[in-house]
């Protein structure tokens, strides 16, 4: 079987939720949504940085400890796009909490349109800003190929406080090779199982995001406060992007490999999804 995957590294001016229970909207996010890419990859490979950062919050009075999990950290088999063998590529996850964690943390910039990506390779490790709680690398360890491991556990009062939220900062760095590593974090009450927390919110504001190219089209979730929407695409391959209302699917000017592509959108709602499906690789 082979499946072709597409990836597209897209920012909204709103968070995306990447997984979120009782949330925007109700849908399942696929497993190895999330892709990095290790250092010495090109960027026509999608994705420009070189590392992805992933956002939890849980209410500040959460009394219990909460469990970061990861689906296929590894680069290996499933889910893993390898070039020539994974043996020499490396993941680095850190999970951040304290001051500035999310509140200092880069956002997404705004790109021209048709801008490229920067030539020079990620400054890596990323150290900050915030508090180093787990960190842990992954190479090729087939152990965890297609399924989720525990990387550790944190507590409320571990995160940066805001308002009545504790909020940490999940990194994940492309740290050695050309591989790209697929993945997903999921945040639970339990060690071993899929036990959202209360209140959980899971987001990211420039995913690095991989589809199917037949199929059903993947659909991840975000938060908006009323357009116009900028929507920023890089990489996105000739694939179909719209953004999802209630009512209308709106079409999404799309980038070609290795360039940017930004469009404006305009809708009042606040429900949304975007949208990725079809396209090709034209390596
Ligand atoms: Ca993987
Ligand atoms: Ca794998």
């Amino acid at each position: 079987m082979s499946l072709v995957f597409q990836r597209v590294m897209a920012a909204l001016c709103a968070a995306m939720v990447l997984a979120s229970p009782g949330a925007v909207r109700a849908q399942a996010v696929p497993e190895g949504l999330i892709v990095v890419y290790g250092a010495l990859s090109p960027t026509r490979e999608g994705d420009v940085d070189r590392r992805e950062q992933i956002y939890f919050s849980i209410p500040a009075d959460t009394a219990d400890r909460v469990f970061v999990r990861l689906f296929d950290p590894e680069i290996f088999g499933h889910d893993d796009f390898t070039y020539g063998g994974p043996a020499d590529s490396e993941t680095t996850f850190r999970v951040f909490g304290g001051e500035g964690a999310f509140t200092a943390a880069d956002r997404p910039e705004v790109v021209a349109d048709r801008a490229r990506a920067p030539r020079e390779r990620p400054a890596f490790p990323v150290t900050g800003p915030g508090q180093v709680l787990m960190e842990r690398v992954y190479g090729s360890d087939r152990s965890s190929d297609g399924r989720w491991v525990t990387l550790g556990a944190v507590r409320a009062r571990q995160g940066e406080q805001v308002g009545d939220r504790a909020h940490f900062r999940i990194d994940v760095e492309g740290t050695k090779g050309n591989d790209g590593n697929g993945f997903s974090i999921g945040v639970s009450r339990a060690r071993d199982r899929d036990r959202a927390p209360e209140g959980l919110e899971i987001f990211a504001y420039q995913p690095t995001i991989r589809w199917t190219a037949a199929g059903t089209a993947t659909r991840v979730g975000f938060t908006g406060t009323g357009g116009p929407y900028t929507v920023q695409s890089f990489d996105a391959a000739n694939g179909d992007l719209s953004v999802v209302t209630d009512y209308a699917d709106l079409p999404v000017a799309v980038s070609g490999q290795d360039f940017w592509t930004v469009d404006r959108i305009e809708t009042d709602d606040t429900n949304l999804a975007l949208s990725l499906s079809g396209g090709f690789e034209s390596l």
